[in-house]
């Protein structure tokens, strides 16, 4: 099923026509509208009307989260406030928040680029769908909710939190699709068992539609076994629109980029240049139709790689892999490179853990310690202390022989951790204090 076949099948000589027909125009209206654009491209004597080939795109300048912050708020839109329709921002650790802005073909296009995917995905019209990321300021609750409309599906704007009224609805208005964060789909699943509710009786769930954060293929079965559902990946950030950018269809072999709209690159992060195509690296983007707040190859952080191979779907435009992580997220421990998605998946095998995990980094004298913090599945695994202490040293060794690095296990009690209705927050790093 497509929402919009001719453009999600088109050729991929036709796309790239499209393509640089865009960035083009893109990057001249960047430069005769955003200030920081044009003293960006004079730097470094970038003329955007000579712009030949999509590959010249690697002589155009990168911007990077820190030009948000330093044009904060409206430095960066390329339309007077009178053109915006909507803000959303992203909350981000320290300081100000990103503020992104929509015109009204911004909010057109980004609700089309969800129509898609959620198509892709196998949402329709007769499915009732359960909106539980937060809505506000976060763009995912409002992307995925105009995109589900325009399917024409029945969208039920919860948000995320008060779990057991999320539960009590879902079964009363019979919703067939979950939308959330993973982490919050596997405690909304806790939430049910505990209400007493049987999933397929009570709860009739068939899809999720879940992003926002990293799910490993092993959490993702977890999910997929605790609720019932197909599982679909979502893809995006605030800075390019939101969740959007890329997503699985029924093959789930990548996440397939809207690439008429959104135009990725795989680059080495340390130098900057651009990698063959095939190899992993960090994603780059740039938004080739966003009227408020055009972005031209924003540096995501986010590490993956693209597939040009053409998809059994039928669709032409190009797959990402699941994200292995951020760059950022990445733990250098005593000098080896540990991504918390590669933890994640041993955890997701072993059945006596539960699927909730914290990892604390410190210093002890010179060296980096990892501790690995996970918690049971059942409290009758505490009765046996020769039992807990195998099951320990089981979890060290499974990390040992895919991290290559000692780590510290400890089994926490049952639900004794934070469960988090957004993104879950999984890395303590005590080296940063
Ligand atoms: O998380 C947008 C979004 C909402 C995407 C809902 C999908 C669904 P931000 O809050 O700005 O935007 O966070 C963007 O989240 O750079 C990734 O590191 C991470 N991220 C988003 N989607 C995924 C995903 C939204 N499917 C940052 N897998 C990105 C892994 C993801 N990481």
């Amino acid at each position: 099923m497509f929402f919009d076949k001719t453009a999600e099948t088109m050729p991929r000589k036709e796309l790239e026509k499209l393509q640089l027909e865009r960035l083009r125009r893109i990057a001249c209206y960047c430069y005769e509208r955003v200030k920081m654009y044009h003293d960006k491209f004079d730097s470094v004597k970038f003329d955007p009307y000579k712009i030949k080939s999509l590959s010249d795109i690697k002589y155009m300048p990168f911007t990077t989260k820190a030009d948000f912050r330093d044009n904060y708020p409206f430095g960066m839109f390329a339309v007077p406030k009178r053109d915006i329709v909507r803000f959303h921002a992203s909350s981000g650790t320290t300081g100000k928040p990103t503020v992104v802005g929509y015109t009204k073909n911004d909010l057109d296009m980004w609700s089309d680029c969800m129509a898609r995917l959620v198509t892709a995905a196998g949402a329709t019209a007769d499915d009732t769908v359960h909106i539980a990321f937060g809505y506000g300021l976060f763009t995912g609750a409002l992307g995925l909710h105009y995109g589900l409309e325009k399917i024409g599906a029945t969208v039920v704007p919860t948000s995320s939190g008060n779990t057991e009224k999320n539960v009590m609805l879902m079964k009363d208005f019979e919703a067939t699709a979950l939308v959330s964060t993973p982490s919050y789909a596997l405690h909304i699943a806790e939430v049910i068992e505990s209400m007493g509710y049987k999933i397929g009786e009570d709860i009739k769930l068939t899809l999720g539609l879940f992003g926002s954060e990293g799910c490993t293929v092993e959490m993702r079965d977890q999910i997929e076994k605790s609720l019932g559902v197909f599982a679909t990946d979502n893809y995006g950030m605030s800075e390019l629109i939101g969740p959007g950018v890329s997503g699985e269809c029924r093959e789930r072999s990548g996440l397939h980029f809207n690439e008429d709209h959104f135009l990725p690159e795989i680059i080495d992060p340390l130098t900057g240049e651009v990698l063959p195509q095939g190899e992993r690296g960090e994603l780059v983007i740039t938004t080739l139709t966003k009227e408020a707040l055009p972005v031209l190859r924003y540096r995501t952080r986010d590490i993956t790689r693209l597939d040009y191979e053409p998809c059994k779907c039928g669709r032409t435009h190009c797959r990402m892999d699941k994200t292995t992580g951020r760059s950022d997220d990445m733990l250098k421990i005593r000098g080896v490179n540990v991504f918390p998605s590669q933890i994640e998946s041993v955890i997701m095998t072993i059945p006596q853990v539960a699927p909730y995990y914290e990892l604390v980094v410190d210093r002890e004298g010179n060296a980096d310690t990892l501790e690995v913090r996970v918690e049971l599945a059942a409290a009758e695994l505490l009765d046996s202390y020769k039992n807990l202490e195998q099951l320990r040293e089981n979890v060290k060794h499974r990390l040992k022989t895919v991290l290559g690095i000692q780590t510290k296990v400890s089994l926490v009690e049952p639900k004794s951790m934070a469960r988090s209705a957004g993104k879950a927050k999984r890395i303590i790093d005590n080296r940063k204090k």
